[in-house]
């Protein structure tokens, strides 16, 4: 099978040419200039490792070099590539730093997937120095959505600063773009926010991390969660690593709902002033913030205004789902006001499909994922809103595949949630179409998951699928097609060590 037949996500447009194949040895050199270098530098990197070459990055172009030109294109938006192998060399071009770092996750499956098994790696490759050959080709390719995202619940369950980045590692050779950190919930607050010098009420923001950092959520019937927290410092080394990836980080504080935490951390949340007792189970819908105490809408700036600080990214989410304790008028009234203080912070506001009830500001983001889908049109209809597709029964990724699936919840009616279900779905849908949707993001909550390798079992390939729902173009797409893709993309996440879910329904190479 020709590798040029196996891209995930689909590009556009492949044409493979009849000349001779490029090949990579010892003399190869990356050519690249100005802001193309900080790209060259990661695939110089990745390179070096995976076949012990030199690699050298140059500036002056000559053939036989790996170059990365930042040029006019076509027209395919910010993040769109032009990639071209021939015996004379591969070169990829874009308008954008972000289009080039696409144009070289393309390249990197044009390689044998041996190249995913470097030496020092998981699966040991120890052919060193080798010639490796890439078949010559022509490749113009554009994605679908600008947003094409994960989510991790570290409330539920901490991923350490260097398991996120091993996340990011894979998820970004299938162009990904969004990483969305859910930072807080009841069980837990992940992420550090300083004592203020202006802080009329007295309340206590360093608790925050102290009493909520500190649970131990037992998880359903599995081993304890784990502790931990993200001071600010780790979060934008976190942000940096992902930039470095063409990903954007989209933290988000949950409100009005799932604040138990923040509610035991800091007392004069709660109207009778007393701290509410942590609870590590995993029931969802029984915390509310209170609307009539001026320190909930003190406490919602100070907190969306450090987080906006840290955030380079264009997006923060305020959360909003299963408020199911908080008034509908207070729920109402509460959302309008924390999306106008997170809309003041210059950030695009986010919240999860409840929030199209409540005035946002326009331009905000609805993430669809479960419920009533008529407020979310109406928003999008209107122009006020985009749309984020999560819908549960099509990216869940904490759901269980099957009743036999030792991990994950199971409350999504539908099932089974497998690749293909996931794969056969188009986010345009309900009367939604292409020009409403920002994009299409998987979220894995936690509450079953410890660690990345029960992380990674429920991602993938699940993820694989959700990555070209997002990336390819609908009429390019098909299950047929994909299934194959699919069964030898699974040699490539083996070789980087990633423990997916061998579904019996592929044919794995
Ligand atoms: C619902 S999805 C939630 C989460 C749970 C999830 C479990 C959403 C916006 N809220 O709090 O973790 O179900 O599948």
């Amino acid at each position: 099978m020709n590798v040029t037949e196996l891209l995930i996500p689909k590009p556009v447009h492949v044409a493979v040419l009849d000349g001779r194949a490029f090949t990579l040895g010892g003399a190869t050199r990356i050519s690249a200039t100005g802001a193309a270098v900080p790209v060259a530098g990661h695939l110089a990197s990745f390179l070096r490792r995976a076949t012990c070459h030199e690699l050298p990055l140059v500036s002056d172009f000559r053939p036989g070099d790996v170059a990365l030109e930042l040029t006019r294109t076509f027209d395919g938006g910010p993040e769109a590539y032009a990639l071209t192998v021939t015996d004379a060399g591969a070169r990829v071009r874009a308008d954008t730093p972000a289009g080039l770092f696409n144009g070289i996750q393309t390249l990197r499956q044009l390689f044998d997937p041996a190249i995913e098994a470097p030496p020092d790696g998981p699966a040991g490759n120890t052919d060193r120095q080798r010639d490796w050959t890439v078949p010559a080709v022509e490749i113009k390719d554009a994605p679908r959505f600008r947003y094409r995202g994960l989510m991790l619940d570290v409330a539920r369950s901490f991923f350490t600063v260097a398991e996120v980045k091993e996340q990011i590692d894979v998820m970004a050779q299938l162009k990904f773009n969004a990483l969305h950190l859910h930072l807080t919930d009841d069980q837990a607050w992940r992420i550090e926010i300083h004592e203020p010098e202006n802080n009329p009420s007295g309340l206590e923001y360093a608790n925050l991390t102290a009493v909520g950092g500190a649970v131990n959520h037992p998880g359903v019937g599995l081993t304890p969660g784990r502790t931990g927290f993200y001071t600010q410092q780790d979060y934008r080394d976190i942000q940096a690593y992902a930039a470095a990836r063409n990903i954007t980080v989209v933290p988000e504080i949950d409100l009005p709902g799932h604040v138990n935490a923040a509610l035991a951390a800091v007392p004069r949340l709660n109207p009778d002033g007393m701290a509410k007792p942590m609870n590590a189970t995993g029931e969802v819908g029984y915390s509310t913030l209170d609307a009539d105490i001026p320190a909930t809408y003190e406490f919602v700036s100070e907190v969306l205004g450090q987080v906006a600080a840290i955030t380079d990214g264009p997006y923060l989410h305020i959360g909003g789902d299963e408020a199911h304790v908080t008034g509908h008028e207070n729920y109402l009234a509460m959302v309008r006001e924390f999306a106008r203080i997170g809309a003041a912070t210059g950030k695009t506001v986010v919240g999860w499909n409840e929030a199209a009830e409540a005035d946002l500001p326009d331009g905000s983001v609805v993430q669809y994922w479960f419920g009533d889908f008529g407020q979310v049109l109406n928003k999008a209809e209107q122009g006020t809103a985009k749309v984020i597709m999560s819908p549960a029964d099509r990216t869940y990724l904490d759901q269980k595949y099957d009743s036999t699936s030792p991990i994950g919840l199971s409350w999504v009616d539908g099932g089974p949630f497998t690749w293909s279900e996931y794969y056969q779905w188009n986010p345009a849908q309900g009367g939604l179409e292409d020009q409403h949707i920002l994009g299409v993001e998987g979220p894995l909550w936690t509450e079953t998951v410890r660690g990345n390798r029960q992380a990674y079992w429920l991602l993938y390939p699940r993820a694989v699928s959700l990555a070209e729902v997002a990336w390819s173009p609908q009429e390019a797409r098909s299950l047929g097609d994909f299934r194959r893709r699919l069964g030898g993309f699974g040699e490539r996440l083996a070789n980087q060590g990633v423990t997916f879910q061998p579904a019996a329904d592929v044919e794995w190479s």
